[in-house]
C-alpha cells in the first residue's frame, strides 16, 4: 500500500557522470579531457586506477537503458562528454553526438526523460592547457560547447543542467587539488568559481531554446555550527557562505554574498567579476538541481587544517579563508565515504531553498550511499543503501507537504563506478557491477526503487 504519495508527475531517476561510467575514452574521436591526464597521473586515483573502461556504458547503454526500464524508473541523468562532442574543445564531432542521440533515443523508447548535464567535470585537455577555469575564456567556450549540444540534441532533450557541482570542480580542481586538474592555488579556485558560473550563464540562453529548461545543479550541505562559540559560528558562516550561498545568491538573486565576496577579497575574487556577470548568471532559472550527501558540522580546534575527504590522497584545504575549520562528525552513522548519514539536513536545506530565495521548481540531482557490496548467491543485499534512499526520499515528502515545489529525486547512482580519487574503491550503485565482467546485479536497493517509482510513493 502506497501511504507517503508523491506529486503526480514526479520524476524519479538515477544520475551517473560520463567519466565515472563510459569507458571508451578513444573511441570515435574522443578527445582527452583533465580526468584522463589526472587518473594517468601517477599518486592521483587510489590504485592508479582510470576511466579508460569504467564500466563499458558507451557499448552497453542499450543494456543499462532496458534495465532503468524494467526497474520502472521514469528519468535518467547523465551528462555529456566535452570532449566526445568537442575533441580538444573546439569544433564539432558527429560521432560523439551521435552516441547520445542513440542514448535518448532508447531512453525515450522506453518513457524516460533524460535529463542532461553539460560539465560533469571533464574539461577537454586542451582547455586546460590554455588555463581551464580560472580563465575567462573558458566560460565563452563553454556557451559555444552547449549551442553545438542543443542544436545536435534540443529536439530530444527538454531538460538541460549547464554544471554538475561547481564548488568540487573549482575548490577540488584548483584549490585542494585532489580532483582534476590537480591544482593547489586560492587564488585560482575563486577565479575557477566564478567562471563556473559565468559559463553556466552564458549557456543558458542557447539551452532554453525549443522549450528547453535550464538548470544547474551544485552541492548544497546542511551546517551546523558544533558549538555556539563565536569562532565556531564564524566557521559555520564562512563554510555555509562557500558551500551553499555563494552558489544560490548568484544563480537565483543575481548577486554574490557581500561577506563571501569580503572573505575572498585576499585571493583576487573580486577582479574576475566584470559588470554584466552577474546578470547572466541569475538569468532565468526554470530549475534548480540539488546534489545533497551530508551535513558539514564544523568547528575550530587546534591543528585545524580544512581539509574534508574527498580522495585518499587529500592534503590541502578547498576553503579559502576558511582553513583553519575542521569538519567534525557529530555521531551519526556514516557511509563507506565517511559521511554522516543526515536525511533532516535534505529537508533542511529544501525548506531553506523555498523559504530563503525567490520561488523556483526544485530536483534532488543526486542524493545516495556507497556502502561495501558483496554479490552472495547471485543477489545483493543492501539494506543500508536501501534505507538510506526511504530516509531522504521521507525528507523529500515532508518538505513537499510543507509546500516545497520538489519535482523530482535522481539516486546516485544506477550504477557502481568510477569514484575519482577512490578509484573504484566506492560503490554508490542501486545496480552493483562487476568490473572482471562487466555483469550487472540489481541490487535490493534498485528493485525496492523502482517499486516506489512505480507506486509513486513509499509504502
Ligand atoms: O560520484 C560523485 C559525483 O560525481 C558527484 N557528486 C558526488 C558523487 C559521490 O561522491
Amino acid at each position: 500500500m502506497t501511504t507517503r504519495g508523491f506529486p503526480e508527475g514526479f520524476a524519479w531517476g538515477t544520475a551517473t557522470a560520463a567519466y565515472q561510467i563510459e569507458g571508451s575514452v578513444t573511441a570515435d574521436g574522443r578527445g582527452a579531457s583533465i580526468w584522463d591526464t589526472f587518473a594517468h597521473t601517477p599518486g592521483k586515483v587510489l590504485n592508479g586506477e582510470t576511466g579508460d573502461v569504467a564500466v563499458d556504458h558507451y557499448a552497453r547503454y542499450a543494456q543499462d537503458v532496458a534495465l532503468m526500464g524494467d526497474l520502472g524508473l521514469n528519468a535518467y541523468r547523465f551528462s555529456l562528454s566535452w570532449p566526445r562532442i568537442q575533441p580538444g574543445g573546439r569544433g564539432v564531432n558527429g560521432a560523439g553526438l551521435d552516441f547520445y542521440k542513440r542514448l535518448v533515443d532508447a531512453l525515450l523508447s522506453r518513457g524516460i526523460t533524460p535529463y542532461a548535464t553539460l560539465y560533469h567535470w571533464d574539461l577537454p585537455q586542451e582547455l586546460q592547457d590554455a588555463g581551464g577555469w580560472p580563465e575567462r575564456e573558458t566560460a565563452y567556450r563553454f556557451a559555444e560547447y552547449a549551442a553545438v549540444v542543443h542544436e545536435a540534441l534540443g529536439d530530444r532533450i527538454k531538460h538541460w543542467m549547464t554544471v554538475n557541482e561547481p564548488w568540487c570542480a573549482a575548490y577540488l580542481g584548483y584549490g585542494s587539488g585532489d580532483h582534476a586538474p590537480g591544482l593547489r592555488s586560492p587564488e585560482l579556485a575563486v577565479r575557477a568559481a566564478h567562471h563556473l558560473l559565468l559559463a553556466h550563464g552564458l549557456a543558458a540562453p542557447a539551452l532554453s531554446g525549443n522549450g528547453g529548461l535550464v538548470g544547474a545543479a551544485p552541492n548544497l550541505y546542511a551546517v551546523t555550527a558544533l558549538t555556539d562559540s563565536d569562532a565556531d559560528l564564524e566557521a559555520a558562516r564562512r563554510i555555509d557562505g562557500l558551500q551553499n550561498r555563494f552558489f544560490l545568491d548568484a544563480l537565483l538573486r543575481g548577486a554574490y554574498p557581500e561577506d563571501v565576496v569580503a572573505d575572498l577579497s585576499p585571493y583576487g575574487f573580486a577582479d574576475a567579476v566584470k559588470p554584466g556577470d552577474l546578470d547572466l548568471i541569475g538569468g532565468p532559472l526554470d530549475f534548480l538541481g540539488v546534489n545533497y550527501y551530508s551535513r558539514h558540522t564544523v568547528t575550530v580546534a587546534e591543528g585545524a587544517s580544512g581539509v574534508v575527504a574527498t580522495s585518499p590522497f587529500a592534503g590541502s584545504s578547498p576553503w579559502p579563508g576558511a582553513e583553519h575549520v575542521a569538519f567534525v562528525n557529530a555521531g551519526r552513522p556514516v557511509t563507506d565515504m565517511g559521511w554522516e548519514v543526515d536525511p533532516e539536513g535534505l529537508r533542511e536545506i529544501l525548506l531553506r531553498i523555498a523559504k530563503e530565495y525567490p520561488p523556483v521548481p526544485l530536483y534532488i540531482t543526486e542524493n545516495g550511499a556507497a556502502y561495501v557490496d558483496e554479490v552472495v548467491a547471485g543477489a545483493v543485499d543492501d539494506e543500508e543503501r536501501r534505507a538510506y534512499l526511504e530516509a531522504h526520499l521521507a525528507a523529500c515528502h515532508d518538505a513537499i507537504a510543507a509546500g516545497v515545489p520538489l519535482r523530482g529525486y535522481f539516486a546516485w547512482s544506477f550504477l557502481d563506478n568510477f569514484e575519482w580519487g577512490w578509484g573504484y574503491g566506492k560503490r554508490f550503485g542501486l545496480v552493483h557491477v562487476d568490473y572482471a565482467t562487466q555483469v550487472r546485479t540489481p541490487k535490493a536497493s534498485a528493485r525496492w526503487y523502482g517499486r516506489a517509482a512505480r507506486h509513486n510513493g513509499l509504502s
